[in-house]
């Protein structure tokens, strides 16, 4: 029986251990980044208890730059992967398959490494252009499998040591591998091949991230043409995710509204009556987890505010209900370092403007350095929470 696979054969060395050596350290500053922004990410949108009472609401614009530096992150780490995939694929016809369990233990870490690591990016992809296909919760499995990468990348790195350490300077003086005659005198021509296969790499890196970091980054939105949201396209100067419509909020729901709060002393306001309250100005940024972020100028009552009316001094755990009748989002929790920031508003007012009904008319939450998912539209009422 003779050896079903052939290990392909290749004239060039960029499949070495040094080309894989300089595109991984890429990749893995790629990956390092997006998993720390991405487990702030999920901490500000799923406090763990130890944690809630102490959420930081400063900077104002934290959420906004870790969730655009995840998502930028993210994309810049799609080329990559694919460069290093392309450049040690030959290592999947090593024959035979596995010589020792020590063998077969790194196989088996670079399998879960590179099967999560591909699902992973596709799915955060996808996520950007709010396409969820899956069959299960997104934000669960995005996270569970961001622990896998980081375990497998671990196991991976430690079993390469030795190799990355032995590749990670280019080497002084290769060999010349093509006819010698042809280059200039001392060229290296792996490293002049390589060059170029790292360059080709970096110009696709810079391609998908310059083109898609306008929607979070707004000076760059006019040549934001891969990414599917433009930060100011939208009413009053800023995209929409669920509109009225889409949520159910139609003109019989919103029929004789008044905003209801908790407390010792409960009470409800109409519109006219919460425009009475003391109005207060801030600037803000939405920061949606697909990617897109935009600040803009909010006017309204400061939740502080209303909740010492309920007889609150000191602020509280809310629930924010809405009254949103489809989808997710229409009931959001807010921890007590937000209810009590002076920038913490239900906001009646959008850049000037009475609220868009698609920006949450009559009422909606926006508070300091908060994922946008958690800024409620179509506020009706806040309960305190034990
Ligand atoms: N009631 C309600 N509020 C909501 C949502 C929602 O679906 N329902 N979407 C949230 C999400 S995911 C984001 S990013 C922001 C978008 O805000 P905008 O539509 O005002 O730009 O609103 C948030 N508030
Ligand atoms: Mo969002």
């Amino acid at each position: 029986m003779g050896i079903p696979l052939q290990s392909p054969r290749f004239r060039g060395r960029l499949h070495d251990p040094r080309t894989a050596t300089v595109i991984g350290r890429l990749l893995g500053l790629a990956i390092v980044l997006c998993f720390l922004t991405g487990v702030m990410s999920h901490y500000l949108q799923e406090p763990p208890t130890w944690l809630s009472g102490h959420l930081p609401t400063r900077p104002t614009w934290g959420y906004r730059a870790s969730q655009g530096l995840h998502v930028i992150s993210g994309i810049a780490a799609i080329p990559l992967l694919l460069a290093k995939l392309w450049t040690v694929y030959p290592r999947l016809f090593v024959w035979p398959p596995v010589t020792s369990p020590a063998h077969a233990a790194e196989r088996l870490s670079i399998a879960a490494l590179v099967s999560a690591t591909l699902l992973e990016l596709f799915m955060g992809l996808l996520n950007t252009v709010q396409w969820y296909v899956w069959p299960f919760s997104f934000r669960q499995v995005h996270w569970a499998l961001a622990w896998v990468i980081v375990g497998s990348l671990l196991v991976h790195l430690a079993l390469k040591a030795p190799l990355i350490a032995k590749h990670w300077k280019r080497p002084a003086s290769a060999l010349p591998l093509v006819d010698p005659a042809k280059t200039a005198p001392g060229a290296d021509v792996d490293d002049v091949d390589r060059r170029s296969l790292l360059r080709g790499v970096l110009v696709a890196v810079g391609a998908v991230t310059l083109f898609t970091a306008g929607q979070s980054v707004t000076p760059l939105k006019d040549i934001d043409l891969l990414a599917p949201r433009t930060p100011d396209i939208g009413p009053q100067g800023l995209p929409v995710n669920r509109t009225a419509k889409a949520a159910g909020v139609t003109a019989d729901v919103l029929d004789g509204w008044k905003l209801h709060v908790d407390g010792p002393h409960p009470y409800s306001l109409t519109l006219e009556e919460l425009k009475a309250m003391p109005q207060h100005r801030v600037e803000l940024p939405i920061a949606c987890v697909e990617g897109w972020s935009k600040s803009a100028h909010w006017e309204g009552v400061r939740i502080k505010d209303l909740l010492a009316r309920a007889g609150l001094r000191d602020g509280a755990r809310l629930r924010i209900v809405s009254l949103q009748r489809h989808g997710g989002y229409g009931v959001t929790e807010m921890d007590l370092p937000y209810t009590r920031d002076d920038l913490t508003l239900l906001a009646l007012r959008l850049n000037g403007e009475v609220l868009a009904p698609d920006h949450g008319y009559p009422a909606r939450i926006i508070a300091p350095n908060r994922p946008g998912a958690l800024q409620t539209k179509w506020v009706s009422k806040l309960e305190v929470l034990a």
